[in-house]
């Protein structure tokens, strides 16, 4: 190049700090929210956060708050949950949200830090420092990485992203140390956008499955939470001639009121019976949890076909005659594709589908007495209005909410799966973020409310469209039950002392309403979602009296039932 022609700005090398990259980064990669705790070893990062201007941050009261905000978020926009935290307790506290979001299998990326370099990983006991922090990271991540040094910024951030995204998705831990935050790095020549890759089956275990499909008469599939994507093949595998059934995780995958589809009444003796007809279970995306087969002691079917992307999930449960290891979407379609349009399957049992669940219906629904009024405009509004539907862990959803409210998609219903108390009222300002133009409804108790109290400040901070329904007894009723039936009614430290929620709404500026007449839910919850901003409506279980039948916990006993 002669001296006198000027270098072609493309050719210009650019740098900015990792903080920055890390920002800029995330927002090329199409995340538009972050939760987080701001602290002094994240804010290079959350500084650019609010410099670039692109990408809303959500403080939250504490990082475990935080990380159910991202996790809820990652479930209802389907797509990357950021949550930035700082080291040492920080991360810490956000670890126990983090198991929930490993059990769901949630895309989070877990930003947090580390102390200056120089004195990491040593134990000299500088300020935050935890020598252990990366062994407690691994222990609730999918995969962990660490930013060393500006040079691999990029290219480590991008593989933290691609890793949480790609299936089988779960959340990532990527650790930077403060000072390589502030260091410079070089801007990359293209965006590091995630590269998320979909796991193909191999063509021969497609083709051995659709020759079992082909000799079955009465074929079923049992749709996880990790066959959420697989709607359309889904659908119409069983238009073609399959009946479903679902996990609490995977509802909606088909549609919630299709008379071939049994839903999450999973565990009912009609269940059961239709299990003993069905010639051949395809499970996919599914962990046949404990609690949604009687701790695997159901029969699941004469034969036993399992897809799943996590290549070390085959026959962990149960025993299979053929394991696909590949994308649940992807499977069922290559599945389709080597079937005929029409099955040649039994319609007597495509017909014993519907009885069943109705059968399942109605027993729950005598159980809920007085209840039922809440279950039954919950049922409806949530289902007719395609709303987010996040629950707690509580009698409510252990008995109606997780299975007889019922969902317009599978990415609306968030719950926690690994069975945590106190992670509802978060979850519900992730899922808000994620769906703003809808309410969303968070369906919790007072227990579960008081551990993590303080999120509510944060759904009035961020006016979030959230309709809270706190089913107040106060006390941990399903603790108190299980006392009753195995512990000879010993009850105790179940009943904590619960604040008047009226207050603590008042004093936060948060609507809120007590129903003390359950024939009042029906309006006071339909002026709750014409409400603008966060409502509480607290139902006085006190005063409404206990349920008909008394909810006692999941499944007891050792696992390995069904050999
Ligand atoms: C993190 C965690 N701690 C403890 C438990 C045990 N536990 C299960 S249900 C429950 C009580 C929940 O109380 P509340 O939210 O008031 O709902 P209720 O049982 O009254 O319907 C407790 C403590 C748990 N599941 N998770």
């Amino acid at each position: 190049m002669d001296e006198a022609s000027p270098t072609p700005s493309v050719l210009l090398r650019q740098e900015e700090p990792v903080g920055d990259l890390i920002a800029r980064m995330l927002a090329d990669a199409g995340v538009t929210h972050a939760f987080g705790v701001i602290s002094i070893h994240n804010m290079p990062i959350l500084d650019a956060i609010l410099r670039q201007g692109r990408i809303t941050f959500v403080p939250a009261r504490g990082e475990a708050g935080a990380m159910n905000m991202a996790d809820a978020f990652a479930r209802v926009s389907q797509s990357l949950g950021v949550v930035i935290t700082s080291t040492g307790t920080a991360a810490g506290n956000a670890a126990g949200s983090q198991v929930e979001a490993l059990t769901a299998g949630s895309p989070v990326l877990h930003i947090t830090t580390q102390i200056d370099t120089p004195w990491m990983d040593r134990d000299r006991a500088a300020i935050h420092d935890v020598p252990h922090q990366p062994g407690m990271l691994k222990a609730v991540s999918k995969a962990y990485f660490r930013i060393w040094d500006a040079m691999s910024a990029a290219s480590v951030t991008k593989a933290a992203m691609s890793a949480a995204l790609s299936a089988p998705s779960g959340p990532v831990s990527l650790e930077i140390p403060v000072d390589v935050q502030r260091q410079n790095a070089i801007i990359p020549a293209a965006p590091g956008r995630p590269l998320v890759q979909t796991l193909k089956p191999q063509i021969g275990d497609v083709e051995a499955l659709a020759t079992l499909v082909r000799a079955a008469k009465r074929p079923m599939l049992w749709l996880g939470g990790g066959a959420r994507k697989a709607s359309t093949p889904a659908r119409d595998l069983v238009a073609r001639g399959f009946c479903a059934v679902t996990s609490t995780n995977g509802r909606a995958v088909v549609a919630e009121d299709d008379p071939h589809n049994l839903g999450a009444y999973n565990m009912t003796p009609e269940a059961q019976a239709i299990y003993d007809q069905c010639d051949l279970m395809i499970v996919a995306g599914s962990r046949l949890r404990g609690n949604e087969t009687r701790n695997n002691a159901m029969r699941l079917g004469q034969r036993l076909v399992q897809i799943d992307a996590d290549a070390s999930q085959g026959g962990r449960n149960y025993p299979v005659d053929l394991f696909v290891h590949g994308d649940a979407a992807c499977t069922l379609s290559m599945l389709a594709a080597n079937l005929p349009a029409k099955l040649d399957t039994d319609e007597t049992f495509r017909k014993s589908i519907l009885p069943a669940r109705q059968k399942g219906e109605a027993r729950l629904r005598a159980g809920l007495k007085p209840y039922e009024a809440v279950a039954d405009i919950l049922r409806q509004r949530v289902f007719e209005n395609a709303l987010p539907f996040v629950r707690d862990v509580t009698v409510a959803n252990s008995t109606f909410g997780n299975r007889y409210v019922s969902l317009a998609a599978p990415h609306l219903g968030v719950h926690a799966l690994g069975g945590g108390i106190g992670m509802g009222a978060a979850m519900a300002v992730g899922a808000a973020a994620a769906m703003p133009s809808k309410k969303t409804i968070c369906l919790l108790g007072d227990g579960g409310l008081m551990v993590n109290l303080g999120e509510l400040a944060s759904a009035v901070d961020n006016n979030c469209e959230i309709v809270f329904v706190l089913m107040n007894d106060q006390a941990y009723g399903v603790i108190a039950n299980i006392q009753d039936a195995q512990y000879a009614n010993r009850q105790a430290y179940c009943r904590l002392l619960t604040p008047d929620f009226s207050l603590v709404a008042k004093s936060i500026g948060l609507t809120h309403h007590r129903i003390n007449d359950v024939r009042e839910f029906a309006a006071a919850f339909d002026a709750a979602i014409a409400t603008s901003g966060p409502v509480m409506l607290e139902v006085n279980m006190l005063a409404i009296g206990p349920y008909a039948e008394r909810f006692g916990g999941p499944p007891a006993g050792a696992a390995g039932g069904a050999r």
